[in-house]
């Protein structure tokens, strides 16, 4: 227990735990939702209610602590005593972490060179035992489902069902605070875990009656990185949103079934149109998110180029914010103007400045 509710203790009773369930937790969720007027003025739309769902604010700096929390806690109920991710980095950074409060040994494949540092980090210094594969993502999954069938050792990818249950848990704290499911739901999708969860979870609290309508899920992948768009799998992903650099998604099925049931879209967004989003959303906003985050808000752009009757709505939308600017320092320094070097005086400050 944390003194802050994690999820599970917060939807407890729409998750598979009992009174016996040892809960691993970090006190996750509950994360911000950030009203964006100027992000919504940016996009072409200034009567568009935007907030961002800022999943940075969990413990380890993004969404899948919500997953997480639930597929370590249930590993433990269940005996296990190792768990195995491959990952694009947040979910191993996560992984190491919960493993390391459970006291369960954690390990993870990541594709060679193509993780972001902040991520890595986080899985060396949880403990975790880090293999870095000459392959891609989607070679380290394969990896991963053998040993897994092969092994004791749990799977904690989002394969694992109780990874979706603990995400979807981001629908509930929307609705609660909304008093309402918004109209369109944006996301970045890569493995397409989080898509399949959100949509699960607004359709569990519509059933109950926690909201009267359902959004239209708008998931969004990166141009070269883009298989639900193109409909099928890509060989040799590329795009600098390492996060969600992924060609054959484990969820696939759960993705297109969001869209269609939603009467939503899955698209495709340029490394330029989120490099824009990314700085944009740091500079009007002040929210700093990793780059494969900021194409939920790429996204949204582009749609308002493409919708005009959108563009001149009043619609409420939620763009899930899914990691913190802090995981991929590199990419922010290379895209912001460098420091400039100056003589430690005021004279010379001032001269710089301008002023006076
Ligand atoms: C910041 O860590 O797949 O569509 O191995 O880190 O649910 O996969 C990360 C994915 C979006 C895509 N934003 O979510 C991993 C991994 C960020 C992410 C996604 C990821 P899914």
């Amino acid at each position: 227990m944390t003194a802050r509710p994690g999820v599970i203790e917060r939807y407890r009773a729409y998750l598979p735990v009992t009174e016996k369930t040892p809960i691993v937790s970090l006190g996750e969720g509950s994360t911000p939702l950030i009203p964006a007027p100027r992000i919504a003025a940016w996009a072409g739309a200034p009567g568009v209610k935007v907030f961002l769902k800022y999943e940075a604010a969990n413990p380890t700096g993004s969404f899948k602590d919500r997953g997480m929390t639930m597929a370590i806690t249930k590993a433990l109920e269940s005996g296990s005593k190792a768990v195995i991710t491959a990952s694009t980095g947040n979910t191993s950074a996560s992984a190491a972490a919960y493993a390391a409060r459970a006291g369960m040994k954690c390990v993870v494949l990541i594709p060679d060179g193509n993780i972001a540092l902040g991520k890595l980090s986080q899985a060396m210094i949880h403990g975790a035992e880090v293999f870095a594969i000459d392959g891609n993502f989607d070679d380290a999954l394969e990896i991963v489902k053998k040993i897994g069938a092969a092994s004791p050792i749990t799977i904690v990818n989002s394969i694992n069902p109780f990874r979706i249950e603990g995400q979807k848990t981001g629908a509930f704290e929307i609705v609660d605070e909304l008093g309402e499911a918004p109209d369109f739901h944006f996301i970045p999708v890569g493995n397409a875990g989080n898509i399949t969860a959100y949509w699960k979870g607004y359709k569990e609290y519509h059933a109950l009656g926690k909201c009267g309508r359902l959004p239209r899920m708008m998931g969004w992948q990166a141009a070269g990185s883009a298989p639900l768009v193109s409909g099928s799998p890509v060989k040799d992903p590329k795009t600098l949103a390492t996060a969600i650099k992924i060609g054959n998604p484990a969820s696939w099925q759960g993705a297109i079934n969001a869209r269609d049931e939603s009467g939503g879209s899955i698209g495709a967004v340029t490394d330029d149109e989120i490099i824009e989003a990314y700085r944009a959303l740091a500079s009007v906003e002040g929210v700093f998110c990793e780059p494969a985050s900021a194409a939920s808000v790429a996204g949204l752009k582009k749609y308002v180029s493409s919708n005009s009757e959108f563009a001149r709505s009043t619609a409420t939308v939620v763009c899930v914010l899914t990691g913190h600017g802090l995981k991929d320092p590199d990419r922010a320094i290379a895209v912001s103007p460098k420091p400039r070097k100056v003589a430690a005086s005021v004279e010379a400050l001032l001269r710089e400045l301008k002023i006076g």
